[in-house]
């Protein structure tokens, strides 16, 4: 699905600001019918749950309703007028005056709606988003609404990070002309030196695709006509980790001499490859160092902030960073402009977290039920996670910084009925997109010798807790029991390994001389430990820690207002830790560089 932008032909207004919003209480009957009756406004990008001092609001389940009046622009006349939401977390409704008009489930891509019948050009109308924050046994990621004993709906989850709501990206009106550029696919290559850039268009109505590849300096180095084809750029500039060297692909649909329609695709060229137990970006073994992230705030929740974006990857440049895994959602579409730009690496993540009866935020008990059967994550769940898969491809395929899909986080993987669930999707994934390798990332239970759908990825991504879920405070024992897992892992599937998490919840400004659990040594020395065993492991071709910042999680005893597994603050402060990885990463960034 392509962004809207503005082009020659495309205009593009933010819907951005604040909207009256209301939850739906029983006194609300078709709030889209009418003006909302109500004295409160939330702003958009934002998530609602913490915008209002309001425990009510906070813990609401079910649908809220935002709403505000909007303006076509006038000189938009003979235009096609789009909505365009960029996430309704998990379901949205969209009306226009009273009419139904976008229904979407997933709450972390984005949905659209063609609204020319129902607006004209120079007049306002009502535009009335209803959000549900509803999860359950078949949407992705899963959930379970129940009453409790005092008559009250509540939500429950298998994920630790708190199930923030609302509008949390932006909203827009967009026109297009009614003949248009429907969608874009470009896959781009190295042939010795040669970018080789494929593209596809899809478009709409009888003008024909001319298409236009521009270097950074605006310089045609390519051209071709038709809705599909190779573009050649011989000595071309490649787009590398730490350097996101863009090209731009302008697609035209052309009749006669008239640009009907122009929409304008980056492009970065370079290659993705597994090979052996070495991931190789250009032909060349690529390490990845850095985070798994959230999209998490005070006060905005998952809410998209510029300001935020830029920080963060600001710290991650400081700490020598040049990857991080989208955890455990697909992220706003910003942060993978970004990251083609700034030449960082991305493993882009589905939100399908949870798929385990067995663990509950990283604590691991008995599940007394399987994961995987007609009661709990069953064929609905799985079409509702090859759904989630699509949508992600369908958003994400042109970004040359998304080096590889990671298909779910910590499903169960040990049960039979795992790899039942789990080889449709991952074949699913490989046809949508046969240039980029796959993964998922793997709860500990499933080690080596008992998970059941490692051999269907490309890439193993570990996530483990030696030394704080298990072993607890015990470095020494973690130290042989990590080394002892990755070297059967290594042994038994010959793949590429990276960790994709490992670390210590830490209080920051607790400090020890012992190897105290929750102080800022332990966090450290348990770091120290880890990058130890990877150094001694071939295989082991990535690390990265759990988490960037301290995030927000539902209310749990283990919890102290939130995961703190940092290394930086919530309000983005470094621990000792962000310290240690400092010295580790631009040590190994220099050593790569050959300036050591
Ligand atoms: C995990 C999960 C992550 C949790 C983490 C923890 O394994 O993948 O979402 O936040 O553990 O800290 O418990």
């Amino acid at each position: 699905m392509l962004k809207p932008l503005n082009t020659v032909t495309r205009e593009l207004i933010s819907l951005d600001g604040l909207w009256f919003f209301a939850l739906d209480t029983s006194g609300l009957a078709e709030p889209w019918a009418g003006p909302l009756q109500t004295a409160l406004e939330a702003p958009v990008p934002a998530s609602y749950n913490d915008i209002f001092a309001d425990q009510a609001i906070h813990d609401h389940v079910g649908w809220v309703w935002y709403q505000r009046t909007v303006r076509v622009p006038r000189g938009w006349k003979g235009q096609r007028v789009v909505i365009r939401v960029d996430a309704a977390t998990h379901e949205g409704a969209v009306y226009v005056n009273e009419n139904p008009v976008a229904r979407h489930i997933g709450g972390y891509t984005p949905f659209e709606a063609d609204i020319t019948q129902l607006v004209a050009p120079g007049e306002e109308f009502r535009l009335t988003i209803g959000v549900n924050n509803e999860l359950t046994n078949v949407t992705i990621p899963p959930g379970a609404v129940y009453v409790d004993s005092l008559g009250r709906r509540k939500q429950s989850y298998r994920h630790d990070f708190y199930n923030y709501a609302g509008l949390a990206r932006s909203v827009h009106l967009y026109s297009t002309p009614t003949q248009h550029i429907d969608d874009v696919t470009v896959r781009a290559g190295v042939d010795e030196g040669t970018g080789v850039v494929d593209y596809e268009v899809l478009s709409h109505g009888p003008a024909l695709v001319h298409v236009q590849l521009q270097d950074a300096s605006g310089h045609v180095v390519a051209q071709s006509d038709g809705g599909s084809g190779v573009l050649r750029v011989p000595d071309a500039e490649l787009w590398r980790p730490g350097a996101g060297y863009l090209y731009t692909l302008i697609v035209q649909l052309r009749a006669a001499d008239t640009i009907v329609d122009e929409y304008n695709v980056k492009v970065g060229i370079r290659s993705v490859k597994v090979e052996g137990d070495k991931f190789l970006i250009n032909g060349e073994p690529f390490y990845f160092r850095g985070f798994g992230k959230h999209e998490d705030s005070a006060i905005r929740g998952r809410g998209f902030d510029p300001a935020l974006l830029v920080h963060d990857f600001a710290l991650m440049k400081w700490a020598g960073a040049n990857s991080f895994r989208t955890s455990h959602y697909p992220y706003a579409e910003e942060f993978l402009d970004y990251a083609d730009r700034h030449g960082v690496v991305v493993i882009d993540e589905t939100a399908a977290v949870g798929l385990n009866l067995a663990i509950g935020g990283g604590v691991h008990g008995n599940a007394l039920e399987k994961s995987f059967s007609p009661t709990m994550f069953n064929s609905e769940t799985q079409a509702a996670h090859a759904q989630a898969i699509r949508e992600l491809i369908a958003r994400d395929k042109n970004h040359p910084s998304v080096v590889m899909w990671s298909i779910a986080n910590e499903p169960e993987s040990v049960e039979e009925g795992a790899r039942d669930y789990f080889a449709p999707l991952a074949a699913l994934t490989r046809e949508l997109d046969p240039t980029r390798p796959i993964t998922y990332a793997n709860e500990h239970r499933g080690t080596f010798s008992s998970d059941v759908v490692a051999d269907l990825v490309d890439v193993l991504s570990l996530n483990r807790y030696y030394g704080w879920y298990a072993d607890t405070g015990d470095l020494r024992a973690a130290e042989v029991h990590l080394e002892t897992e990755l070297r059967g892992w290594q042994e038994k599937f010959g793949k590429p390994i990276i960790i994709t998490e490992y670390g210590a919840d830490t209080l920051a400004g607790l400090h020890s001389i012992l190897d105290q659990p929750w102080s800022e040594e332990f966090q450290r020395g348990l770091l120290d430990v880890y990058h130890r065993v990877f150094d001694r492991v071939d295989a082991v071709i990535g690390e990265q820690v759990w988490n960037f910042a301290d995030f927000q999680t539902k209310a749990e005893i283990t919890r102290v207002d939130g995961n703190r597994k940092g290394v930086f603050t919530r309000d983005r402060r470094p621990k000792d830790a962000a310290h240690v990885l400092r010295a580790r990463w631009t040590a190994a960034t220099a050593r790569a560089e050959g300036n050591e």
